[in-house]
């Protein structure tokens, strides 16, 4: 870090932290040591200068005076938020003498990590963090709240996360917006699809909700929740009837074709229309646009794999690119992630090494009854980058685990977020902006390096640096755990396996900020699956007993509830970062409940009414927004909105903890309830 960096006046290169595709390079505007304005950087390739609103938004969060300064240690009761302030010192002594003593009666396992990525830098997320675990030897947290059960089903698709480059999709001239909400989490390929649609491409949004982006697409198809894999199939049938497939792909590029062409004969329109809600005549003309159409791009959404069945939603989906060969197209073809490209060395960087032998492994998605039920029981938890008290499934068990008094949790954030409120020990995070880290974009190919641009506010500090002394609390030696952020990235970089980071150095970071990975386009080329191509018959998928072709697998049934609930983003927060700070709150106003006017109408709910939304694990309240932008049987909220007043505006209350058909996903977007005004 230089100097300079740190001035007082002046104009600072920067990347977004946050979990957002986009990775936006962005200027940061200094005056008297404080961030005036937050823009994009217009010299970043992809990113081009533009940023959202909840970013250019972001000073008042890093100077919010509700920010952490100080280690705190709770005083009241858990949840109460009363804590008095302590130092390092005896935050530090107070947490490793509680490890020490239950690592020698309960043993390490008793400790669980909890995290996810509040803050995307590699250094903070999947570095010290986890070399000091694994040296520890604690339970292990299986990280799938997000996108694990999407990763899995294209993976067995397509071999792993590789996809269209986010700049070809220009020349697209059909482009499909699946499931995702891409005006408000991915403004960039909304900016791309523009762009295209200038030059002639029509643009398309499947979801279940007419949203932002269903909104602004040029045509939107509303369908029922957890059916998409049964829409894909039914396009699957027409493409293939009448012969809108790409046979010499097919042949070269693909596995299964064969078995595929008879499988989906069975996926009518007429049963794909009763199943998915769109109109037959519209799944026609979907297809043969489609089949018709070059190049055609598929954007993947989060949306749609937020399902019992999501996993095969995005297998089915990563189908229909090889089917037409799109991917031979430039700008043709899908991208679920493109996390796969960048992969740094990770074993340099997470030294799993360092765990001697076999830890249990927890879901995330199920730390509730984790926390209530698992036996041997967790003792402590150490949260980091992540709100589970707002974000995880099943809230309430969630705050039940985190209220039991036998637990011993240790939380490091920059806010005191409802999980803070639950910590024994709070620890005070330094914003990204006062950190050296290294990120990577899930959807673009360029590679950051973040410096420093501010002071650590008050006495707080990095992950990598709490994690530094927690290691010299507990007594670990290990030159792993001492290593400096240089050392680090220096490490991480050196991925001989990886020729998409070749002659990326930390020198050439230093000097440019940003730099592009050498990708090259996936085709023509062998893919990582077994067969080197598309799966379309997957081996693998039997060998792991699924059906080795697409299918659609209806949602389970929860206790005859009438409607499928699907709490989803909002615009101005992104996840729970910002529902606590108040202008993004203020732009976002208050939870909103979408319903179809009739379902509203036979419950004597109008526009505006406060509705009760409950199940059987819990209950919030919301104002009913009516009309046509949902299809009757479907609600939608959007947010995921901080509640330390206790309004019942927690969305998970209501949301299962069941895993997805792969990966350990989440499923948000299969829970069933019934609403009621009040
Ligand atoms: N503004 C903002 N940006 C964000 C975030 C945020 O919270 N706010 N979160 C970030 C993170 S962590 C992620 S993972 C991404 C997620 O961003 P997206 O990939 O956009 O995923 P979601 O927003 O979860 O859901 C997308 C859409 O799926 C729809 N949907 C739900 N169920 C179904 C279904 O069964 N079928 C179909 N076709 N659609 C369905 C929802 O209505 C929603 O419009 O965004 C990132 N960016
Ligand atoms: N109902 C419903 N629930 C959902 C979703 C949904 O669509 N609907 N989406 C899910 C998805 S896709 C995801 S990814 C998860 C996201 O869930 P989380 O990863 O928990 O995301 P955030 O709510 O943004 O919380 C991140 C926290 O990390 C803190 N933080 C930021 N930077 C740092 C740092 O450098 N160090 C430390 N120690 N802390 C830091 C922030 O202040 C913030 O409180 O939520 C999931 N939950
Ligand atoms: S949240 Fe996303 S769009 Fe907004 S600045 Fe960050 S990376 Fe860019
Ligand atoms: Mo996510």
């Amino acid at each position: 870090m230089t100097a300079a960096r740190f001035a007082a006046d002046g104009v600072f290169p920067s990347v977004c932290s946050l979990d957002c595709p986009d990775q936006c390079g962005l200027l940061i505007h200094k005056k008297d040591g404080k961030i005036i304005k937050v823009e994009g950087d217009p010299s970043h390739p992809v990113t081009k200068g533009a940023i959202c609103n909840k970013v250019r938004n972001l000073p008042e969060r890093i100077h919010d005076p509700a920010r952490l300064r100080t280690p705190l240690k709770r005083t009241g009761p858990k949840g109460s938020g009363e804590f008095t302030p302590i130092t390092w010192e005896e935050a530090i002594d107070e947490i490793t003498s509680r490890w020490k003593t239950l690592i020698a009666e309960e043993g390490a396992e008793s400790i669980l990590p909890y995290s996810f990525y509040g803050n995307m830098g590699y250094l903070g997320t999947e570095g010290m963090d986890r070399r000091f675990f694994h040296r520890m030897g604690s339970s292990r947290l299986q990280r799938s709240i997000c996108s694990a059960a999407g990763g899995v089903g294209y993976g067995y698709t397509m071999g792993g996360d590789f996809g269209t480059s986010p700049e070809d999709t220009v020349n697209a001239k059909l482009i499909i917006f699946w499931g995702v909400n891409a005006v408000s989490t991915n403004m960039h390929q909304v900016m791309l699809a523009e762009e295209a649609r200038k030059a002639g491409a029509v643009i398309v949004a499947i979801d279940v909700h007419k949203n932002r982006t269903g909104k602004w697409a040029d045509w939107f198809i509303p369908l029922r929740p957890g059916t998409d894999a049964a829409l894909a199939l039914g396009m699957m049938h027409i493409l293939f009837a009448e012969n809108m497939t790409d046979e010499a792909f097919l042949r070269e590029y693909t596995v299964g074709a064969e078995e595929l062409r008879e499988h989906v004969r069975a996926y009518n329109p007429a049963r794909v229309s009763t199943i998915t809600g769109v109109p037959v005549d519209d799944l026609y003309k979907l297809a043969r646009m489609y089949g018709n159409t070059q190049p055609s791009f598929i954007r993947i959404g989060n949306g749609l794999q937020h399902h019992d069945n999501g996993g095969m939603n995005v297998r089915t989906i990563a189908c229909l690119p090889a089917i037409t060969g799109a991917w031979l197209h430039k700008g043709g073809g899908a991208i679920k992630s493109n996390s796969g490209y960048l992969t740094l060395n990770e074993r340099a960087l997470q030294r799993h090494d360092l765990l001697k032998r076999s830890t249990r492994r927890i879901n995330m998605n199920r730390i509730g009854e984790a926390l209530l039920e698992l036996t041997p029981p967790i003792r402590s938890l150490y949260i980091y980058n992540s709100n589970p008290a707002i974000v995880a499934p099943d809230a309430n068990k969630v705050r039940e685990g985190l209220a039991r008094e036998d637990l011993f949790t240790v939380v490091h954030e920059l806010f005191l977020t409802e999980t803070a409120r639950y910590a024994d020990i709070v620890l005070p995070a330094t914003s990204s902006l006062e950190n050296t880290d290294l990120y990577e974009s899930y959807w673009h190919h360029y590679i950051h390096l973040q410096e420093p641009v501010l002071e650590p506010l008050g006495e707080s500090k990095s992950n990598v640096e709490v994690f530094r002394l927690l290691a010299v609390g507990m007594g670990y030696e290990d030159q792993a755990l001492k290593d400096s952020e240089e050392e680090i990235i220096r490490q991480a970089l050196d991925a001989p396996k990886n020729p998409v980071l070749e002659g990326i150095t930390y020198e050439l970071l230093k000097e440019h900020g940003f730099v592009k990975g050498k990708v090259r386009p996936l085709f023509p080329g062998k893919l990582p699956t077994a067969s080197g191509k598309i799966e379309l018959f997957s081996k693998a998928m039997l060998q792991d007993g699924y059906p080795p072709l697409p299918e659609y697998v209806p949602l389970p049934d929860e206790d005859g509830l009438p409607f499928l609930f699907v709490p989803a983003p909002n615009h101005n927060f992104l996840n729970s970062t910002f529902s606590n700070n108040e202008k993004h709150v203020r732009l976002e106003k208050e939870p909103l409940l979408h319903m179809h006017a009739a379902d509203a109408a036979a419950r004597g709910i109008t526009a505006g009414d406060m509705v009760k939304v409950w199940n059987r694990r819990g209950e919030c309240v919301m104002k009913a927004a009516v009309g046509e932008d949902v299809l009757p049987g479907t609600l939608v909220s959007q947010g995921l909105w901080a509640d330390a007043t206790g309004k019942k505006r927690v969305v998970n209350a209501l949301t299962p903890a069941r895993t997805a058909d792969m990966g350990g996903g989440a499923v948000f977007f299969s829970g069933r309830v019934e609403v009621e005004r009040l």
